[in-house]
């Protein structure tokens, strides 16, 4: 996969150097590029910002070097990338997109600072490329970098041969709908605190009631938006003992008023 990431702040990406993304892309699994916006700025104070129309606080990211940088990145001939843009008005990062950005042959990040890019970046871009507002969720950073460095990470782990077998893809925290349960590693007793015994008695069948259990019920204390998009045929009796005195289900989940 290739990836060009556009910014003010290339030295934000250094972690991209590190641990697994690095050994993807010193294997070649992964071609990345961090470009300087203001190497398409023109003016003595390589000037990326300007005051918004319309009035109100802060400064709006220009077009011209933008367009110029797109052009630069997008290859005349051969398949457009697929432009991303972090912003706290995209749609939510999903693991589900994750999955879709990682059948990618090329991914290109806009990272925004200020009150953000010029919408016409955007549109104009839209007229040759798909284009992807994104947003992490419903907090405020100061730039696009951070959601950028968030992304990559979880895009580059799904890229084959990027985990080993020992990393083996673990999603069920996000995949199958219900958060994971505790885990727990030796000794059996640390500082007054022991793993439950039921994790240590070898009973396999016990084991994995035990751990549905705890992920139902952390899920319904942690998470009730994700057990309420779950239809109520996905509980059996034996999870509705589980969930005694959780709220869960609901009555929107099919049961009867
Ligand atoms: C930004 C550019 C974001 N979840 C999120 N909160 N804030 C942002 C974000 C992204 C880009 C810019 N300010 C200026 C905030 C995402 N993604």
């Amino acid at each position: 996969m290739r990836v060009d990431i556009v910014s003010i702040f290339p030295e934000y990406f250094a972690p991209l150097e590190l641990s697994l993304i690095g050994r993807a892309r010193a294997r070649g699994t992964l071609q990345l590029d961090v470009h300087d916006l203001r190497t398409w700025t023109h003016d003595v104070h390589r000037t990326v910002d300007d005051t918004p129309y319309g009035g109100g606080p802060g400064m709006v990211m220009r077009p011209e070097p933008w367009g110029q940088a797109l052009d630069a990145l997008v290859p005349a001939d051969g398949p457009a990338p697929r432009l991303l843009v972090p912003t706290p008005t995209g749609a939510p990062f999903t693991q589900a997109l994750a999955h879709e950005l990682a059948a990618e042959p090329h991914l290109l990040f806009a990272c925004g600072r200020y009150e953000g890019i010029d919408q016409r970046v955007l549109d104009h871009a839209a007229e040759r490329m798909p284009v992807t507002e994104v947003s992490l969720g419903d907090y405020v950073l100061f730039g696009g970098e951070v959601a950028v460095l968030v992304i990559m990470e979880a895009v580059t782990r799904l890229l084959p041969g990027v985990l080993g077998n020992a990393g083996s893809l673990d999603e069920e925290s996000h995949a199958h709908g219900l958060l994971e349960a505790p885990v727990y590693t030796k000794p059996p007793l640390w500082r007054g605190h022991e793993v439950p015994a039921v994790l240590r008695s070898g009973d396999h069948g016990r084991i994995a009631r035990w751990r549905r259990d705890e992920s139902l019920r952390r899920t319904a204390g942690r998470r009730p938006d994700m057990l309420a998009a779950m239809p109520a045929e996905t509980f059996d009796k034996h999870d509705l003992a589980a969930l005694q005195g959780t709220g869960f289900p609901q009555s929107s989940q099919g049961m009867a008023e």
